[in-house]
């Protein structure tokens, strides 16, 4: 691999809806889900013992969101703002002086993305952000969404292989979304070898 990966000035943790309606018991639940929250830990210390810039998006839906089955949709009602559906994993590490992104508020409309009808992507240019590094839940949906708007953006994307997992709605849905965020561009590296690098 010719990147390097070790993280550095311009690069950003982005921890995608580590909630507790996408762990086992949720009510969105995720297949394995909690597993990546040991593993988003020891990447967001390597972020924070260098001072980098972490950002951790939830999903925030209105209680009629769209996406929910009552409303036609396809999701059971999860991730209702300010409910402890809604709330991080209990586990996961919140580095002072990070970021929350709440995302998918408007009742009329679906957003994946962590970047739709959010400053993220102003704020990543503000701190000089030029690499992003991208974990958590889910592969198929608002990671991969979010992947593909950091690439558009323009920013250079690491996807944390060992820090996703997927709904699999249909069976092969995850490995789908990570094959075709390499094809966009986005580079998979694992633990291993950030803490090598
Ligand atoms: C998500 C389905 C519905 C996600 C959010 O965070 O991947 N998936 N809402
Ligand atoms: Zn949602």
């Amino acid at each position: 691999m010719s990147s390097n990966v070790k993280p550095g000035t311009g690069d950003a943790l982005l921890v995608v809806d580590v909630q507790n309606d996408f762990l086992p018991g949720g009510a969105l639940a995720v297949p394995d889900g909690d597993a990546v929250v040991p593993v988003i830990n020891r990447y967001i210390e390597a972020f924070a013992e260098r001072d980098l810039p972490v950002f951790f998006s939830r999903d925030w839906h209105p209680v009629n969101h769209c996406s929910f089955k009552e409303q036609g949709g396809p999701w059971p009602p999860h991730c209702v703002a300010g409910s402890d559906g809604a709330a991080f994993a209990s586990d996961l590490m919140r580095p002072p002086g990070s970021t929350v992104v709440d995302k998918a508020q408007t009742p009329e409309r679906e957003a994946y993305s962590d970047f739709e009808e959010t400053d993220l992507a102003e704020d990543l240019r503000e701190r000089g952000v030029e690499r992003v590094f991208v974990g958590g839940l889910a592969t198929d949906y608002c990671v991969l969404y979010t992947v593909k708007d950091a690439l558009s953006h323009g920013f250079e994307v690491f996807l944390l292989t060992d820090a996703i997992r997927a709904v699999d709605v249909e069976p092969g849905d995850g490995e789908r979304a990570v094959a075709q965020m390499q094809e966009l561009g986005a580079t998979p590296i694992d633990l291993s070898e950030l803490e090598q690098a």
